[in-house]
């Protein structure tokens, strides 16, 4: 049971990891280099110990899969896991004028006032993203993240390669290959993004009529990134072996830094004590091939019966 699975990490981590400090003076314990198995062919992996809110993982995907980098699109469709990334550019403006934004992230989860102030700020900016087209293009941006490595990575000649669509055609008319690889992970443009590919590298392979994929994740918030994560790449091995007439068969998912932040401690242990649920089923619109094509509405998760969702505190 893909429950199992991760809790199996949750519990290897809690065992063998060891304190260390991140970026975000969070703090964390961490192991390094994990691997794990799902078999997509027996149920959806959204993990039912707690709620996963396959609406925001399905609005990210397509938006990564249109190669939109601008979080417009995501709050238009009432997803907000980019807006931090988006608001810290803004504050770091010449453009924001507004009340010291320093740490948000920390600040607001220690001080209530100060969280109450980032709130009305975020509100600002999000309402300004959605409103006011040109503040969109300047500030709603990410910078060159996955949309834009995914469909136009660009090539020292001025040219983009389509990653994706090319990954397509490829498992389409060779399917034997072993180089069906997208790479988000573009050297040249690290340091312009606002935060570098965490799910960073994936291959395909396909073998008895079934379509694999592996992602490399370089850091892994294991407790509020990763039940995500394993539902995303889920999701998109599902559409491409839609659009290639295949079945699905495992998504393999290997880690470098495996982290529980020490602020997640209590939220995993809750998690634990849980006992997994039967998993759903994915529907995709037979309608439509094309993952190209594909909009939200097109996606459907049935009979999901999570136990509640648990809240925790996002490092930035
Ligand atoms: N993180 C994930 N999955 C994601 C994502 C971020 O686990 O899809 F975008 C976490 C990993 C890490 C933090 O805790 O976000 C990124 O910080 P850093 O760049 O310092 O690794």
């Amino acid at each position: 049971h893909p429950d199992h699975t991760y809790l199996n990490l949750v519990q290897y981590i809690l065992d063998n990891g060891v304190k260390k400090e991140d970026r975000t003076g969070t703090g964390t314990i961490s192991v390094f280099g994990y691997q794990m198995r799902f078999n997509l062919s027996k149920g959806f992996p959204l993990l039912t110990t707690k709620r996963v809110p396959f609406k925001l993982v399905a609005s990210e995907l397509l938006w990564f899969i249109k190669g939109d980098t601008n979080i417009r699109y995501l709050l238009q469709h009432n997803n907000h896991i980019w807006d931090e990334w988006a608001f810290e550019k803004w504050i770091k403006s010449e453009d924001y004028t507004g009340p010291d934004m320093t740490n948000f992230g920390l600040r607001a989860a220690e001080d209530e006032q100060f969280a109450k102030i980032y709130a009305e700020q975020m509100k600002i900016f999000q309402q300004k993203v959605l409103e006011d087209e040109e503040f969109a293009v300047k500030f709603g941006d990410l910078g060159p993240v996955y949309g834009k490595q995914w469909r136009s990575w660009p090539t020292e000649s001025g040219d983009t390669i389509d990653q994706l669509k090319k990954v397509i055609e490829m498992i389409k008319k060779s399917p034997d290959s072993r180089r069906l690889i997208v790479s988000a992970w573009n050297p040249a443009e690290v340091d312009e993004m606002a935060l570098p590919p965490c799910h960073s590298f994936f291959q395909f392979y396909v073998a008895e009529g079934k379509l694999s994929c592996q992602l490399y994740q370089r850091s892994a918030d294991v407790f509020l990134g990763v039940p995500f994560n394993i539902a995303s790449y889920a999701l998109l091995t599902h559409l491409i072996a839609h659009e290639c007439g295949l079945d699905v068969g495992e998504f393999v998912h290997s880690f470098g830094d495996t982290h529980i932040y020490l602020n997640h401690l209590e939220q995993v242990n809750e998690q634990l004590s849980r006992e997994p649920r039967n998993l759903p089923q994915l529907k995709i619109n037979s309608e439509k091939k094309s993952i190209f094509d594909i909009e939200l509405e097109d996606l459907k998760i049935e009979e999901y019966d999570p136990h509640p969702s648990i809240k925790a505190p996002v490092a930035v």
